[in-house]
């Protein structure tokens, strides 16, 4: 039987899904990510991993097929462990290897997993759970994993297109033994809108909150599935879609999108400018979120992840002291280098939540909010989630049967129990996250306006500069300082001390051929000077191609 699935592995790879592209690629923040011509034989060979993986973990494996905010024309592939976190990073270098080995090598690789890995149910057959997005490219490097789960023997199930978050939240239903939901997309949109309608109750104003929104689906799959959501929340929520163009129009993320918004800190093509609206972007997989306004003057307001996730641990903390539990749950938050430093020093000082910096990647940041009982954890780019412990669940539900609560602890224990279903714990969300800041919103009774005014974000400027080589650039301290090539962050703290409240930091993205730039400062001008400067010193010494960027 295994001689004979061998064969079929490797007369596919070579036949079928020969390596066509000398160069070698890395599992990076988001799994691998280049040109979606340059990827059949990658997918083929990350559905033979998944299948080594599931055997390894004797449980249910996800393949997302992705690019997520990158341009239509590129594509990538992540695989989601059994409870819904990203590829443990000692597989890393096993996904990197087998995508990087030349056809007749690729036997050896395959051997050497199962040998370190002590794989012994070679004739198991797992459940590989693959969903895509709606890049043209997608169906064709579905079927590459397809066949690469078959010839090692795994079952692949087909979830079509849909949300990364959607095809994580399978993942765990599945190896829940559906404990965590049905791993269906109706059991999906039900689970969130049957708790988002519940929390929410009759009244469907509140204050200043109002109940519709302006929505941009970036022209992906988070513009699909937002219409199967609104009929679960049957006008509780009144949700005006935008950017929904058809499959294969060029116009995924163009001009749009969550990462749009956040990087060119612009307002999107496609919506109206009516002034003080509550407006809110996905990006190409949905599973980033950021709200944003026009004022009467046309000023662009933004509400980035930084805010979302204020926004959300400040509510937690208000409603943990409303259940009278706030001493037992411990509350944290966890942000990256690029959080506004504004937001930090609100969460520390105002709020009180303790914090935690971790680099880049929703693995990280993940792994540290699982330290706290209650764990929120947001980029600045909109990804982000909050996790509970299985302790923490397991004390709100007890605390709940008991008789010797308050009326009010009853109540919030209650809502708190109730939220807690319509986040997607698995991975972050843009369309849970954006049921609960809804909910949040609605029970403050506030509008846009309001939550913005808890602090003033200091001006910030994302750059991008083209290297030769973007491994050129090493990193530490959660990505805050580079390490590699000698001699650049002591130029970049030069030019940092001559600006009040200046702070930048530069690292290698994980999923672009780029090397990303943060600056911010005291005033806008200074945040754009301190930017340009940042960005001229990086292409200086770290081999920049073309010429450093214009702000
Ligand atoms: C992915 C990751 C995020 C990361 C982003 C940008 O997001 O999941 O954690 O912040 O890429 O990463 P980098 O700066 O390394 O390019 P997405 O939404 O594109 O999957």
């Amino acid at each position: 039987n295994n001689k004979l699935r061998c064969r079929t592995v490797y007369a596919f790879a070579r036949e079928m899904y020969p390596k066509t592209v000398k160069c070698d690629i890395s599992y990076g923040t988001a799994g691998f990510r280049t040109r979606a011509t340059d990827l059949e034989y990658v997918m083929y060979r990350m559905g033979l991993l998944a299948v080594l993986r599931a055997r390894f973990k004797k449980a249910v494996i996800g393949v997302m097929i992705t690019a997520s905010h990158n341009p239509e024309p590129d594509n990538g592939v992540k695989l989601v462990d059994p409870m819904g976190e990203m590829l443990e990073q000692s597989w890393e270098k096993w996904a990197t290897k087998i995508a990087n080995v030349t056809d007749d090598k690729l036997e050896n690789v395959i051997h050497d997993i199962i040998k370190e890995c002590d794989i012994q149910n070679m004739n198991d057959r797992p459940e590989i759970v693959v969903g895509k997005d709606t890049r043209p490219s997608s169906p064709s490097l579905a079927k590459a994993v397809f066949d690469g789960v078959l010839a090692m023997g795994g079952k692949p199930i087909d979830y079509g297109i849909v949300t990364t978050p959607q095809l994580h939240y399978f993942v765990v239903c599945k190896n829940t033994n559906r404990a965590y939901g049905q791993p269906t997309e109706e059991g999906y949109y039900r689970k969130l809108t049957n708790a988002f309608n519940k929390v929410r109750g009759e009244k469907l104003n509140n204050g200043n909150y109002t109940n519709s929104i302006l929505y941009d689906g970036a022209n992906g799959v988070g513009a699909k599935k937002v219409k199967y959501l609104k009929e679960g929340l049957a006008g509780s929520l009144l949700i005006d879609m935008y950017n929904d163009e058809i499959i294969g129009s060029g116009k995924l993320n163009y001009l749009c999108g969550a990462d749009f918004v956040k990087t060119q800190q612009a307002f999107p093509t496609g919506l109206p400018r009516t002034p003080n609206t509550r407006c809110c972007s996905v990006d190409g997989d949905a599973d980033r979120l950021v709200y944003y306004y026009l004022d009467e003057s046309g000023k662009f307001h933004l509400m980035d992840g930084d805010r979302i996730a204020t926004l959300i641990a400040g509510y937690l903390k208000e409603i943990l002291e409303k259940t009278g539990m706030a001493q037992k749950l411990k509350l944290g938050l966890v942000q990256t280098a690029y959080a506004n430093g504004a937001s930090t020093d609100y969460i520390t000082n105002k709020l009180q939540v303790p914090v935690a910096c971790v680099p880049t990647g929703v693995k990280w940041l993940h792994h540290k909010a699982l330290e706290y009982d209650i764990g929120v954890y947001f980029e600045a780019n909109g990804h982000g989630t909050v996790v509970f412990n299985a302790e923490a669940k397991e004390k709100l539900r007890n605390a709940f049967q008991l008789n010797n609560l308050t009326r009010e602890q009853k109540d919030a224990t209650s809502r708190l129990i109730n939220i807690i279903d319509i986040i997607n714990e698995t991975v972050g969300d843009a369309i849970s996250d954006m049921l609960l800041v809804e909910t949040i919103l609605h029970a403050k009774g506030w509008d846009i306006t309001q939550w913005e005014a808890a602090y003033a974000d200091l001006p910030n400027r994302l750059l991008k500069v083209t290297v030769q080589d973007r491994t050129v650039i090493s990193t530490t301290d959660a990505e805050r300082k580079c390490s590699t090539p000698v001699g650049l962050q002591e130029e970049i703290d030069k030019i940092v001390a001559k600006y009040s409240k200046g702070r930048s930091f530069v690292r290698p993205s994980g999923t672009e051929d780029v090397v990303r730039i943060y600056a911010e400062a005291a005033t806008r001008q200074d945040c754009d000077k301190l930017a340009s400067e940042v960005a001229k010193i990086v292409h200086e010494l770290a081999g920049g191609t073309g010429s450093p960027p214009e702000i």
